[in-house]
């Protein structure tokens, strides 16, 4: 406003609600060659799963051919994704990993 001006300052109310982010679903898949064991502990490890609960979640995977371990954001999902691969290639299994979108 200039001085001495008495124009009223008008501001709208704008909705600053925003949408919920997108989810993603991190799911692992089966093959015939990565030890059970170590599906568990990856599990454990990075999915932050008791043992028993972990040892369901590699079962399923076994016996159906995919499971989902989590369900988060997509970076949080891309990030399991990525240390899950590593910590495979670096045990030299051949366990796959995969995020995917939800709804
Ligand atoms: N199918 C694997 C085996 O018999 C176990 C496994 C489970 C692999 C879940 C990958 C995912 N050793």
């Amino acid at each position: 406003l200039l001085p001495g001006s008495d124009a009223a300052v008008v501001v709208e109310r704008r909705d600053q609600r925003v949408p919920p982010p997108r989810m993603y679903q991190v799911v692992l898949l089966n093959d015939d060659f990565t030890p059970m064991e170590f599906v568990v502990r990856v599990l454990q490890e990075f999915f932050h799963k008791d043992r028993e609960t972990a040892t369901q979640i590699m079962l399923r995977v076994h016996v159906h051919g995919r499971g989902v371990c989590g369900v988060y954001t997509r970076d949080v999902a891309t990030t399991k994704v990525e240390q899950v691969l590593q910590a495979a290639r670096a045990a030299g299994h051949p366990l796959q990993c995969i995020a995917e979108p939800i709804e």
